[in-house]
């Protein structure tokens, strides 16, 4: 097959492409013509809001299988005042420190045990309007808490990595946390909001709470205490014709409590815990009616096996969609040139490596000590896949090996590589290489951004 070589992506034209894109099929959806949909077209010059991404769930379902592996290899639990708990903040920290967030670990005593909050900023943005995203992060001692709350902690990670990822530039400053303690009364976060000096509680605009957001039979329960928030969730759902409902299962019964109670406004979504769905839920959401919207809360078996993927997915692209909006952004890093093949290339079977080709020109001198390489790589089973970036010299610089017992599907991820002994022009290539037998996928697009 012909590769096309790449183009230079001027990253603003690319971000008006997506939202004319996003406003074209959301109007598709919900039958509206496009004007009216899309509002007033944009003045040219105009600086385009961003899209929000969509968040892979097959990263999301990776963070919640290391959870359960957390949860296994420490007595089965990640709850507080356990090794458990404090393995899982240490995961979702290494993520974050690696992606470039600055973390801060804040403990507190309860019940005769540390505890720890991680807070974690993304640099920049106006810092006197804060919109913060936060999930309690332990489970109870029953069992290993993946729906409750693996699944909201695992969202925000993701959504978060996605923010560093697209070098998103919100005009607002991203604050995301990881509550300790909240199965025991909220502790950690109330903790967080008892000790925020007033100065900084008046800088959170909004605080976001997602607690179970992945049940097993689920429904869509939007939080509506406060109508702008609520809105921005029901604006997503409406999107994608998916009906909700307001949560009531226990008003305050999460994190959101005690910012709501210091005078923040606070939204979130949650997917239903042991109450029981009704015939009118099942027939609009599917699922079993006469059934809990999770029979596992606060149980051994609330595993990895405790989740339902497409409200897994559907939760997790509508966390980003409202961060992506409260926040403004408009701007990606200033001066990347990307350079992108989208062209699909098959990746045979436990067979010989494949190469992609990018043809980079118009940058001088050497290519960045943070050459950022975007991989799209669609395949079923991503441990067989071992991954490189070849420069125009020829030189490789390895991008990940093949680890045969990862079973998640797909590479949806942003490499820095140290790219600097290599001239920026000239064709570069990634080359995949399928080293196990059965599974199999295809290079869907690549980009080198600089
Ligand atoms: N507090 C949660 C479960 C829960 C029950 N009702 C709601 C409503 C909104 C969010 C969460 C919840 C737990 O961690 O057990
Ligand atoms: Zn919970
Ligand atoms: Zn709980």
């Amino acid at each position: 097959m012909p590769h096309r070589t790449g183009q230079p992506l001027h990253r603003r034209c690319r971000g008006l492409a997506l939202l004319t894109a996003g406003a074209a099929a959301t109007a598709a959806l919900l039958g509206t013509a496009p004007a009216s949909a899309a509002g007033p077209a944009p003045a040219p010059a105009a600086t385009p809001t961003l899209a929000a991404p969509d968040i892979p769930v097959a990263n999301v379902k990776a963070h919640l299988s290391q959870l359960q592996s957390i949860a296994s290899s420490n007595g089965g639990n990640r709850a507080h005042g356990r090794a458990g708990y404090r393995a899982s903040l240490d995961y979702v920290k290494g993520k974050l420190d690696a992606a470039g967030f600055t973390t801060t670990v804040q403990q507190f005593t309860a019940g005769g045990a540390t505890g720890y909050n991680l807070v974690a900023d993304w640099p920049g943005g106006d810092a006197g309007h804060v919109i913060f995203s936060g999930s309690h992060l332990d489970s109870v001692g029953a069992g290993p808490g993946i729906n409750d709350n693996g699944s909201g902690s695992a969202a925000i990670l993701e959504v978060a990595l996605a923010v560093a990822r697209e070098g998103y530039k919100p005009d607002k400053h991203l604050r995301f946390a990881w509550w300790g303690a909240e199965e025991l009364g909220m502790l950690g976060s109330r903790h967080y909001v008892s000790t925020l000096p007033s100065a900084e509680r008046s800088k959170i605009e909004s605080y976001l709470n997602f607690d179970m957001v992945g049940s097993p039979n689920p429904g869509y329960f939007v939080y509506d205490d406060d109508a702008r928030l609520e809105k921005v969730f029901k604006d997503f759902y409406a999107s994608k014709n998916i009906p909700t409902e307001i949560e009531t299962e226990g008003d305050g019964r999460s994190d959101h409590a005690p910012f709501k109670n210091a005078g923040i406004r606070v939204g979130g979504l949650f997917s239903g815990a042991d109450y029981i769905k009704t015939a009118a839920q099942a027939q609009k959401w599917g699922g079993t009616s006469g059934r809990a919207f999770d029979a596992c809360y606060h149980r051994s078996c609330d595993t990895s096996a405790n989740i339902n993927e497409a409200a897994l997915n559907n939760n997790s692209d509508a966390i980003a969609s409202a961060v992506w909006s409260l926040s403004g952004g408009s701007t990606n890093p200033p001066d990347g040139k990307s350079f992108e093949n989208a062209d699909n290339v098959q990746i045979p079977d436990a067979g010989p490596a494949v190469e992609s080709p990018v043809t980079v020109t118009g940058i001088p001198g050497n290519a960045p000590t943070a050459l950022k390489v975007a991989v799209d790589i669609k395949h079923t089973w991503r441990g067989d896949l071992t991954i490189a970036l070849v420069g125009p010299s020829g030189r490789t610089f390895g991008l990940k090996s093949a680890s045969g017992n990862d079973s998640a599907d797909n590479v949806i991820d942003t490499f820095t590589v140290d790219a600097s002994s290599e001239t920026a022009n000239g064709t570069w290539k990634l080359r995949v290489q399928d080293t196990g037998a059965q599974d199999t996928g295809y290079i869907d697009s690549w980009k080198l951004t600089f």
